[in-house]
């Protein structure tokens, strides 16, 4: 395994008050000695006040903090050193340089976090909430990181690979004394538990979807007619005016992409031209445009004009837009400060809103994030839930062969060759956890940390 030492800035780049660089490594301390002067690594965990300097030139680089922490008791699980520089682009670069030329190695992406998988100081599903903590966008993202960091999913998934390894337990008898009629435990006591471990994984499938919608955002395309009021509702959500709003219909002629954060929650939103039929062809296309995004989007939110006539409101228009959508839609009756809505329960239930007094936006933000999120408001954040499709795959196939040694037991296959199944299933859990993992995996998995981490 490699250990030699590297080094890396741990912060970013630029004015700051301070920077914070990692060594870490077999030969570490060597190394932190030839640039930190006085350098002592006793007592560990300790913060100690240090000048950088070069070990070549001597010259001076900063005043800087060091701490020591002694492998296995460290973040990487080696030898590894904190220093605390001053900020900016200068100072931590030459600190960085001066332990380069002592002997470290600049680091590469995640390489700090890959050796504490390979050292089992992380599994990698937490090396992966590790990136997604500091790639939050959204404060639902971030708490999903911080449980799976804490082992949320990873302690369900020791309970599940147990539970496993307890129903291979259950046909043992059979699998010992193949010829005998009757195991000392009962058949239906194997299918309970079967059942039971199957619900479970399946469970944590269902939560794939949006758990992934967490990372990425929800697509949410606001879509309807021209002059609808859909930039504006666009820019009410967004909190900024970002797409140009008139009072011609035929305004948007492009799709106008933002991030926004509804209740926590992460989405992507998307502006579109209005859908009519329409002989400017540069409408035209983007009118194309729009409905290529509605066949991508996870939810759409569907703008009909409150002060517009009875033809704006058309149901055979909007039965047959609904024709071509796949995603959840959202129904809102737009500028409701012209025309109040109607009294009652309307069909299909409609948001009515207004970006004029703003009513109804809120109740749309709660209904948005209810739509596109709403099974992980629903487990709450107690539940572990999955977040990238590397799990979903591993889980699936788990869940197959959990099936699979149902459909076995039921056909009459012998014990042994059933519990094949099971043993696969408790394979796909280790990949997922990462009890052994192959370089491709870890290569994939780690391509898209920073430097530093
Ligand atoms: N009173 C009132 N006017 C609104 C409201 N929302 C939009 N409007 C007006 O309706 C007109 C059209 O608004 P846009 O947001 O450009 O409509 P759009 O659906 O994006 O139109 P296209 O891009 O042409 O398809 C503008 O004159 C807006 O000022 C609202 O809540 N209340
Ligand atoms: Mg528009």
């Amino acid at each position: 395994m490699l250990s030699d030492p590297i080094v890396a800035l741990a912060t970013p780049p630029g004015r700051s008050a301070l920077a914070l660089i990692r060594l870490s490594g077999r030969g570490a301390f060597d190394v932190a000695a030839r640039a930190l002067h006085p350098f002592h690594p006793d007592p560990p965990r300790t913060v100690r006040r240090v000048h950088v300097v070069h070990p070549t030139t001597g010259a001076a680089v900063d005043d800087a903090l060091a701490a020591c922490f002694p492998g296995p008791r460290s973040y990487t699980g080696e030898d590894l050193v904190e220093l605390s520089t001053h900020g900016g682009l200068l100072v931590p670069a030459a600190a960085v340089a001066a332990l380069v030329v002592a002997g470290a190695r600049p680091a590469r992406p995640g390489e700090f976090t890959r050796r504490a998988v390979l050292n089992g100081k992380l599994d990698l599903l937490q090396a992966e909430a590790t990136a997604d903590l500091i790639d939050a966008g959204s404060s639902a993202q971030a708490r999903r990181a911080l449980h799976q960091l804490d082992r949320g999913l990873s302690t369900r998934l020791d309970e599940l690979r147990r539970e496993l390894l307890e129903l291979e337990a259950l046909i043992a008898y059979e699998i010992d004394f193949p010829d005998e009629d009757e195991g000392p435990v009962a058949p239906e006591r194997v299918v309970r538990a079967w059942r039971a471990v199957r619900d479970r994984i399946a469970r944590l499938v269902d939560t794939a979807s949006e758990g992934e919608r967490l990372r990425e955002g929800a697509l949410l395309v606001i879509a309807g007619r021209p002059n609808a009021g859909k930039s504006s509702l666009f820019n009410a959500l967004l909190g900024t005016e970002r797409a140009i709003v008139t009072e011609v219909p035929g305004t948007t002629r492009d799709a106008v992409e933002a991030h926004a954060v509804l209740e926590g929650f992460p989405f992507r939103l998307v502006d579109t031209a209005g859908l009519r039929d329409s002989d400017d062809r540069i409408e035209r296309l983007g009118i194309e445009v729009s409905r290529k995004y509605l066949a991508a989007a996870d939810l759409v939110l569907f703008c009909e004009d409150q002060g517009a006539g009875s033809g704006e409101r058309d149901p055979h228009r909007r039965e047959q837009f609904l024709s071509q959508v796949t995603a959840a839609v959202v129904f809102v009756h737009t500028k409701s400060d012209l025309e109040p809505p109607s009294v009652g329960p309307t069909v299909p239930p409609t948001v009515a809103v207004s970006v004029v007094t703003g009513q109804g936006l809120a109740d749309l933000r709660r209904k948005l994030a209810e739509v596109a999120f709403g099974r992980l408001l629903a487990v709450g954040d107690v539940e572990p839930v999955v977040t990238r499709a590397r799990h979903r795959s591993a889980l699936e196939r788990a869940l197959a062969e959990v099936d699979a040694f149902h459909a076995a037991r039921g056909s009459g296959v012998d014990a042994a060759a059933a519990a094949t199944h099971l043993r696969a299933a408790v394979g796909a859990l280790d990949d997922l956890i990462g009890v052994v993992t192959p370089e491709d995996v870890l290569d994939r998995v780690f391509a898209s940390f920073c430097v530093g981490k």
